[in-house]
């Protein structure tokens, strides 16, 4: 895939704007980060309803944020856990990367997701929840193995495509990146343990 580089990081895509940058911490912030997130969260695994079965996720996740930051995910209702102090570090490193690269973006809440090994997953979606409002940005911090994230158009025909989304990177997915495609990060052999953090902005309800 074509990309040209951009103040900091690299556009992937330009409209609708994919973005990557890559050592968001440094090390060796980083790899405390992995080792500290893992031990320190609760990390839960719901079920969720298919067809009538109950079917647990395909992974580990919690949900983070200010308190009013409540969110439906896949039909369920979240309400956040309060901001771990090292996923506020890492919320206001993103803030502050994307501020220097002339994206400003606010965010008041992550899903975090921990995939064990290769096996986990998550399947094909848009963050497009009416809370999270028109054209939402969603920043995606990655940490541990490497893992692409998949890509496909809603519309036409154009190809489907990989983001490689290595240790300690942000991708930024902008405007229109969740109402043109759908992303997934896809099964793939011999890979150890992953943590992403997708930082996202919900609207407050009136
Ligand atoms: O783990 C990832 O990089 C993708 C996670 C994701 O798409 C999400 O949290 O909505
Ligand atoms: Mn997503």
């Amino acid at each position: 895939m074509a990309s040209t580089t951009f103040p900091g990081g690299q556009s992937l895509l330009p409209d609708p704007p994919l973005l990557r940058f890559e050592a968001l911490l440094g090390e060796p912030a980083a790899h405390t980060a992995l080792v500290r997130l893992d031990a320190e969260l609760e990390w839960q695994r719901p079920s969720l309803r298919l067809y009538g079965r109950e079917h647990p996720i395909p992974r580990r996740q919690v949900w983070m944020g200010d308190p009013d930051a409540r969110y439906r995910y896949s039909g369920r209702d979240f309400t956040p856990e309060p901001w771990h102090p090292l996923v506020a570090e890492i919320r206001d490193a993103v803030h502050a990367r994307l501020d220097a690269a002339g994206v400003p973006a606010t965010f008041n809440s992550v899903l975090l997701n921990r995939y064990a090994a290769g096996n986990e997953r998550m399947g094909w979606h848009s963050d497009d929840e009416p809370e999270l409002g028109d054209d939402p940005l969603v920043a995606a911090v990655s940490l541990g193995a490497e893992r692409p994230l998949r890509f496909r158009w809603k519309d036409g025909d154009a190809a489907a495509f990989n983001v490689w989304l290595p240790h300690d990177s942000l991708l930024l997915m902008g405007a229109g990146v969740q109402r043109q495609l759908q992303h997934a990060l896809l099964p793939r052999k011999r890979r150890g343990l992953r943590i992403s953090l997708t930082f996202r902005q919900v609207c407050p309800p009136p």
